[in-house]
C-alpha cells in the first residue's frame, strides 16, 4: 500500500478535515474513550470528547513539528518560567487549527452548543498575573511564527487560588484544574529526570592535581514531564510546553519502607510531592521560603537535563556547539538558579575548565526583568542555598569572586561599587541577589517597555550598564491577537475581516487599514453595535455571578488586574465615592450613567490589598442599593478574576483603567488587550501606556497625573499626604467617610485602614497627589462619551492602532536582538 494512503487511513489529513470527520471523531471518543453515548452524555462528556477529537489533530502536527526540528537540528529558545497562565485551551486550539466554525456546526448537528461545552473547561491558572500570561502569549507567538521553542515550567497540582467573596471579603479556595483529568496534557514517562537536593560536597584531587568536587546529595526527587501542545495559528507548528511534576524517587525510601518505616517512607513521598503542589500566590513580592527555592531549582534542573539530553543526541560530548543550539530565556529571576546549575554540569560533570564553561554559560542565558519594586527582587539567604544546594553556593561564590576582579579593574579600589554589584549582600545574614546573578550570567538583559527598560538602566543596574553597554536592552511586551481579539470577540473579528481581510491575526499592523473607516457612520454604528452586544452579554454574566443588574447603555469602566497598592484600585474607589457624594449632594448632578467593574485577586498575605477588596465591595453594596443614585452609578466586583473571565470582560469595556503610580508598572498587558477591543484608556504615563499613547495619539487617550520625574521630585522634596487632605474638601470628606459606618452598618472603622494607609501611612503610591488630576480626567471621559460619534471614532482608532502590541512583534524583537533564531518550516 502506498505510504500516503496509509497515512490518510490512520487519520484524516488535517487540511481536509471536514465537518463530518469531526462529528465522527467526537462521537467515536464519546463511545470509545469515555464509554458513554449521545443520549447519556452531559456537557462535560461532550467537552471531553470534543477535546479528544481536536487533540488527534494537534498530536499529528506535534509529531511532524518535532520531526522537522530534529531533522533540521534547529537552534531553539527555551523559555524558563515559574508561571504559565494558559487559561482555557479549547477555543484557542480550534481557532489556531482553523477548525472553530466546522466544529461549532458539527456539534450543532449533534444537538450540542460549543459555547456551552467550552464553559466546562477549567482555566489552567498556573500563574499569578501579567508575567505568567505574557509567557502564555509568547509561546503562542513562537508557535505561530514557526520558531523552534520549548516552554519549561512547573506542573502545579493547584494553580492560583479560586477567589470567593463572603460578606465583601476575599476568601481563598484551592484551585483544582485537573481533578477530572486534563484532556490536553500528555505524560512522558520516557523523559523522567532526577534531581538532587541537600547533602554535602566532597573535594577530591584528581589526576594532575586537578581539584574535583563531588556533590553527595541527601535526597533525590523525580521530575515527571507533562507536555501541553502549543498550537500555532494556522496549525503548522505545534510546540510544547513541558511542565515538571515532582515525585519521590525510588532511591531512598525503599530501605526505610522495607525496614518497617512505612510512615517515614510515606513522609518522604509527601515531601517530594510537595514541590509541585502549589503555585505561590504572590505577585511581585518575594516569597522567601525554602520550598519556593526548591521549586525553582527543581524545574530548572529537570529542564536543563532535558535540553542536554536532546543536545547530546545530536552532538554527543562536543560542547562547543551548545550555545549555538540552545538559548535559554529566564522569565524574571525565578529560574536564575539555572545559571550555577549549568556551570555545575559543565565543570563537575563534563569536566570542562571554568573559563570554557563560563564562556558557554554566559552565551546561553538571557534574562528579562519584569519589575523595579524592591520587594519583588529575589534574594535568598546564603545559608539556605548552602543547605539545599551546597555545590551551587560554592559555584556562586566562584562566579562572584571572578566578577569582583572585573569590577576591580573597572573601578580600582572602589569598595562601595563592589558592595553594590556583588552577588552576595553582606549583613547580619548573607544574602544571594538573584538579580545580580542573572545580569552577570546572561548575555542580554531586557526590560518590558521603553520607560521600564530606561529605568532598569538608570536606577536598577546603572553600573552593569556601564560595564556592558550593549547588554541591557528593551523588548516591549505584547499580547496574542488570536486569543485577545479573534477568539474572545468573534463579532468584532468578523466585522474586521469584512473590512480589511482576514490576515490581521498574524499581521496586526494591518488593523491600521481600519483608520480610514473611523469616520464612516456605518462602520461606527456597526462597531458600537458589537460593543453593545458584548456589554449585554457581560451584563448577563454579572447578573448571574453577583445578582447585580447593570444597564448595558451605561459606560462600562473596567479595572482588571492583580490587587496592588501601586496599581491604585483605591484611587478608582475614592473617585467612585466622590461621584456618589456629588450625586447625593446634587441629585441632578450631570453625569453619564456609569458602571465601574473590578476584577482582582489579592495575595492571601497582603492585608491592605484585601482591605481594598473589602472596601470596594462595601461601597458597591451601599451604592447599588441606594435608589437615589443607582440609575447613574453602579459598582461591580466580579469574583475570581482569571483568564476566561477576562475574555468576557475585555470585549465589553468602554473605559480601561491603567492608573498605576508612574514608574511602578513595568509594562502592563491588560492595557493593550482593552485598547485592542475598543476601550479607551484613562491612564498615567507609566509602562506601556506611554507607547499606547504614542500609537493611538494623545487625543484618543485620557492621560493624567504625575510623571516619573514629577514623582521623583515630589518624593525628594518630602511628600506629605495631609497637604492634599486639607487642601481638597471633597477628598477630605471622602477619606473621613471611610471612618464612619456609612458603608459598613454597625461596624464603624471597618474601612479605616485604607484612610490611614493614605495619611499616616505616608501614601507611598501618591494616591492623594494624583486624585485631583484623576478626577478631572474622569470628567473628560464623561463628557467625551456623550459625543457618541467621536467616541466611536476614538474606539475604532484605538483598535486600529494596536498593531505594535502583538506578541508576534515582541517575539520578532527577541529573535532579532537576542535569540538569533530561524523559523523552521514543518513538512506536511
Ligand atoms: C509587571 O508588573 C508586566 C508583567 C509582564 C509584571 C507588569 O507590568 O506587564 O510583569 N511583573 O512583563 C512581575 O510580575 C514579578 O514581576
Amino acid at each position: 500500500m502506498p505510504k500516503s494512503t496509509l497515512k490518510s487511513k490512520a487519520l484524516a489529513e488535517p487540511v481536509n478535515f471536514n465537518k463530518s470527520d469531526i462529528k465522527d471523531a467526537i462521537v467515536r471518543h464519546l463511545h470509545c474513550s469515555l464509554g458513554t453515548d449521545e443520549n447519556k452524555a452531559n456537557n462535560h462528556a461532550w467537552w471531553k470528547a470534543a477535546c479528544a477529537a481536536v487533540q488527534e489533530q494537534v498530536l499529528e502536527r506535534l509529531r511532524r513539528t518535532q520531526k522537522s526540528h530534529y531533522l533540521n537540528d534547529t537552534r531553539a529558545v527555551h523559555y524558563f518560567s515559574a508561571e504559565f497562565l494558559m487559561g482555557r485551551l479549547m477555543s484557542n486550539n480550534l481557532h489556531n487549527l482553523g477548525l472553530f466554525e466546522i466544529t461549532d456546526q458539527a456539534l450543532q448537528e449533534l444537538g450540542v452548543s460549543l459555547t456551552d461545552i467550552m464553559e466546562e473547561e477549567p482555566d489552567m491558572a498556573l500563574g499569578n498575573g501579567g508575567l505568567g500570561r505574557l509567557a502564555a502569549c509568547f509561546i503562542d507567538s513562537l508557535a505561530t511564527m514557526e520558531l523552534p521553542a520549548v516552554g519549561y515550567g512547573i506542573h502545579y497540582e493547584h494553580g492560583l487560588f479560586r477567589q470567593e467573596i463572603k460578606n465583601g471579603a476575599q476568601i481563598e479556595r484551592p484551585d483544582s484544574w485537573r481533578d477530572y483529568g486534563n484532556p490536553w496534557e500528555i505524560c512522558r514517562p520516557e523523559s523522567i529526570q532526577e534531581v538532587s537536593l541537600y547533602g554535602y560536597v566532597e573535594t577530591k584531587y584528581g589526576e594532575n592535581g586537578r581539584i574535583q568536587k563531588e556533590w553527595h546529595p541527601g535526597s533525590i526527587v523525580k521530575g515527571i514531564p507533562w507536555d501541553i501542545p502549543v498550537v500555532g495559528f494556522g496549525g503548522k507548528t505545534v510546540n510544547v510546553l513541558r511542565l515538571w511534576e515532582s515525585q519521590a524517587s525510588n532511591y531512598f525510601n525503599w530501605d526505610v519502607f522495607n525496614a518497617g518505616g512505612y510512615v517515614d517512607a510515606q513522609s518522604e513521598n509527601v515531601q517530594a510531592e510537595t514541590i509541585s503542589k502549589v503555585l505561590y500566590p504572590n505577585d511581585e513580592t518575594e516569597a522567601g521560603k525554602e520550598l519556593r527555592l526548591i521549586q525553582q531549582y527543581f524545574f530548572c534542573a529537570c529542564s536543563l537535563k532535558d535540553i542536554i539530553r536532546r543536545y547530546k543526541r545530536a552532538h554527543g560530548d562536543d560542547w562547543s556547539r551548545f550555545s549555538d543550539q540552545v538559548v535559554i530565556q529566564l522569565n524574571d529571576t525565578h529560574p536564575a538558579i539555572a545559571i550555577p546549575e549549568l556551570m555545575r554540569i559543565l565543570v563537575d560533570r563534563a569536566e570542562l575548565g571554568w573559563d570554557d564553561a563560563w564562556e558557554i554559560c554566559s552565551k546561553t542565558f538571557a534574562y528579562t526583568n519584569h519589575t523595579l519594586l524592591p520587594e519583588a527582587l529575589e534574594k535568598w539567604p546564603a545559608r539556605m542555598i548552602e543547605k539545599i544546594l551546597p555545590r551551587h553556593l560554592e559555584i556562586i561564590y566562584e562566579i562572584n569572586f571572578r566578577f569582583m576582579a572585573e569590577v576591580e579593574k573597572m573601578w580600582p579600589g572602589d569598595n562601595k561599587i563592589k558592595q553594590k554589584l556583588s552577588i552576595i549582600e553582606e549583613g547580619n545574614q548573607k544574602m544571594v541577589r538573584m538579580g545580580n546573578l542573572s545580569v552577570i550570567g546572561s548575555f542580554a538583559v531586557n526590560g518590558v517597555a521603553e520607560i521600564h527598560s530606561k529605568l532598569v538602566k538608570k536606577n536598577l543596574f546603572p553600573e552593569f550598564d556601564q560595564m556592558w553597554p550593549d547588554k541591557l536592552t528593551n523588548v516591549t511586551n505584547g499580547i496574542t491577537p488570536r486569543r485577545w481579539l479573534k477568539a474572545c470577540n468573534p463579532d468584532l473579528s468578523a466585522l474586521i475581516d469584512k473590512k480589511i481581510g482576514n490576515d490581521w491575526p498574524v499581521k496586526l499592523e494591518k488593523l491600521n487599514d481600519l483608520v480610514k473607516f473611523a469616520d464612516e457612520a456605518k462602520f461606527q454604528k456597526d462597531f458600537m453595535k458589537i460593543k453593545l452586544k458584548n456589554k449585554v452579554a457581560l451584563a448577563k454574566e454579572v447578573k448571574s455571578l453577583t445578582g447585580i443588574e447593570i444597564d448595558p447603555k451605561a459606560i462600562f469602566d473596567v479595572q482588571i488586574k492583580r490587587l496592588h497598592e501601586y496599581k491604585r484600585q483605591h484611587l478608582n474607589l475614592l473617585h467612585i465615592m466622590a461621584l456618589y457624594r456629588r450625586l447625593l449632594e446634587n441629585p441632578s448632578y450631570d453625569m453619564e450613567p456609569r458602571v465601574f467593574i473590578f476584577g482582582a485577586k489579592a495575595a492571601p498575605g497582603y492585608k491592605l490589598a484585601k482591605d481594598i477588596i473589602y472596601a470596594i465591595n462595601m461601597v458597591a453594596e451601599r451604592i447599588n442599593n441606594d435608589e437615589r443614585v443607582n440609575k447613574k452609578l453602579k459598582v461591580v466586583f466580579l469574583p475570581n478574576y482569571r483568564v476566561s473571565l477576562a475574555e468576557k470582560m475585555i470585549p465589553a469595556a468602554d473605559v480601561s483603567e491603567q492608573i498605576s503610580t508612574a514608574g511602578k508598572e513595568a509594562s502592563g498587558t491588560g492595557n493593550m488587550k482593552l485598547s485592542l477591543n475598543g476601550a479607551l484608556t484613562i491612564g498615567t504615563m507609566d509602562g506601556a501606556n506611554i507607547e499606547i499613547a504614542e500609537e493611538v495619539g494623545e487625543e484618543n487617550i485620557f492621560i493624567f497625573g504625575l510623571t516619573v520625574e514629577e514623582v521623583d521630585k515630589l518624593h525628594a522634596q518630602g511628600y506629605n499626604p495631609y497637604d492634599y487632605y486639607y487642601n481638597n474638601a471633597e477628598l477630605k470628606a471622602i477619606l473621613d467617610w471611610l471612618e464612619t459606618d456609612y458603608f459598613t452598618p454597625g461596624k464603624p472603622g471597618a474601612l479605616s485602614s485604607l484612610k490611614y494607609s493614605l495619611l499616616d501611612g505616608g501614601d507611598p503610591y501618591l494616591v492623594l497627589a494624583d486624585f485631583d488630576a484623576y478626577s478631572k480626567a474622569q470628567h473628560k471621559v464623561d463628557l467625551a462619551y456623550r459625543d457618541t460619534k467621536n467616541w466611536a471614532r476614538m474606539a475604532i482608532l484605538n483598535c486600529a492602532r494596536m498593531g505594535k502590541f502583538t506578541s508576534d512583534r515582541s517575539i520578532r524583537d527577541y529573535v532579532e536582538r537576542i535569540w538569533k533564531l530561524d523559523a523552521c518550516k514543518v513538512d506536511e
